[in-house]
């Protein structure tokens, strides 16, 4: 589904068709070791099923360029090898399938810099294509761009449907001062992301998110209206 000009929602990521750019982000990877030195046991499994859902993305668009906007790893400091690998193994499956990927920092990034050596990728604070700046949201970046894409904030909706209780990813567009703003899920399976309609939201991007429409990402996208009428 188009979500804006020759910008188009692909599952959980967005495609910008005329420049052949596929946009992931927030894939927090290692984010059940975080969640086990905490004492809470989550099964190892978000690289493969990550890997899996990109897959099916990438044969639909085939992309040149691949950008992870932002939060690819929840924690560095001590890493362990094993999730080093993961990391990797992500990156070695992305660069088999584009040309280029580039790394926008996000606030977990703090040490990209010895992957994008060891695997000569780009590690960016935004990128700029045609009239859109792609940057992760934690902060705001001046900009001449008319549009702008962040990930950072992970929004979802909660929907009942016959006394089922449901979270769903979703992704966002309003306005930004005078820029159409539009917000990405994460991508993580694990994190299914901050409910818009009640939780506080992160992003300096964000204030009054009443009037963005809110664009529902399940078997297929479904446009849900604006947050104003979802509340009602
Ligand atoms: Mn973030």
């Amino acid at each position: 589904m188009e979500i804006s000009q020759e910008i188009e929602i692909v599952d959980l990521a967005l495609w910008i068709k005329k420049e052949q750019i596929l946009i992931i982000g927030d894939l927090h990877l290692g984010y059940e070791e975080y969640m086990q030195k905490k004492g809470i046991f989550l099964p190892k499994f978000q690289i493969q099923e990550i890997t899996k859902r990109l897959q099916k993305i990438i044969q639909k668009t085939k992309p040149q360029i691949i950008i992870i906007n932002g939060d690819l790893k929840h924690e560095f400091g001590k890493v362990l090898s094993q999730e080093w690998e993961d990391v990797l193994q992500l990156i070695d499956f992305l660069t088999k399938n584009s040309k280029e990927i580039i790394l926008i920092k996000g606030n977990h990034d703090k040490i990209l810099g010895p992957i994008a050596l060891k695997r000569n990728i780009k590690v960016l604070e935004k990128y700029e294509v045609d009239n859109i700046l792609i940057v992760h949201g934690d902060k705001t970046i001046p900009t001449t761009k008319k549009r702008v894409v962040i990930g950072h904030e992970h929004p979802a909706i909660v929907l009942k449907d016959h006394g089922k209780v449901e979270k769903f990813k979703c992704f966002l567009k309003g306005k930004y001062k005078q820029k159409e703003l539009i917000v990405m899920p994460s991508f993580n399976p694990l994190l299914e992301g901050t409910d818009i309609l009640k939780e506080k939201l992160l992003s300096p991007y964000l204030k009054d998110v009443s009037k963005f429409q809110v664009f529902v990402v399940g078997e297929e996208i479904f446009n849900f209206g604006t947050v104003r009428e979802l509340r009602q």
